[in-house]
């Protein structure tokens, strides 16, 4: 398991992420993550060797005594490769395929706005927001608590935002409604145009 590099510089999605947030979440809490894994592998090699979204889909089978430590840190490893990579500056707007979605099934993206940023503040505690997708491209909106991911029931994420408070709390503290609706503008569509296109392909 490998920490993937940031493909913009902590600084680049300021002001909305501050650079030393960025640093801290990435470097320290999503290398944290990467780090366990690869302990975890050490008695279990198996887990190196199977897609993370195979181990993730089938935790049943991952054994007893490292399954919620399995559950929590490739969960957080997953969520936060596709957090760095659906983030960066200059990342336009939604456009082609997935608008048509968003319009279509989540009432266009300003209801997806509002909706998601409703749902990311009313998750208790720790947890993640996602925009799901399905392998017909149908989208929905989803929380989990934790690390957890809906990759853990076989769906797939197009796109979702940490509501952990090492996301924010130090630009932020307790406003967490205030980063969620910031966070926006921080969002690379054309990556998430990727995905879309992925995940009809069923490759994402
Ligand atoms: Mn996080």
């Amino acid at each position: 398991f490998t920490l993937p590099a940031l493909t913009y510089a902590a600084n680049a999605l300021e002001p909305h992420i501050d650079a030393k947030t960025m640093e801290i979440h990435h470097g320290k809490h999503h290398a944290a993550y990467v780090a366990n894994m690869n302990n975890f592998a050490k008695t279990a090699p198996q887990l190196g060797q199977m897609p993370i979204e195979t181990v993730l889909a089938n935790l049943v089978n991952v054994p007893d005594g490292i399954r919620v430590g399995v559950r929590n840190n490739l969960g957080g490893h997953a969520n936060h490769t596709m957090f760095w990579e659906i983030m960066g500056p200059n990342g336009g707007k939604p456009e082609g395929e997935v608008l048509a979605a968003i319009d279509r099934d989540l009432g266009g993206l300003e209801k997806l706005q509002t909706d998601f940023n409703a749902a990311g503040g009313r998750q208790f505690g720790s947890g993640w927001v996602f925009v799901t997708v399905t392998k017909e491209g149908k989208l929905g909106i989803e929380t989990t608590p934790n690390q957890d991911t809906p990759l853990m029931y076989g769906k797939r994420v197009l796109m979702g935002n940490d509501v952990w408070e090492h996301a924010y709390y130090l630009n932020y503290q307790n406003r967490r409604p205030d980063y969620l609706k910031a966070w926006w503008n921080t969002v690379n569509w054309a990556k998430i145009s990727e995905r879309y296109a992925a995940a009809k392909a069923g490759t994402l």
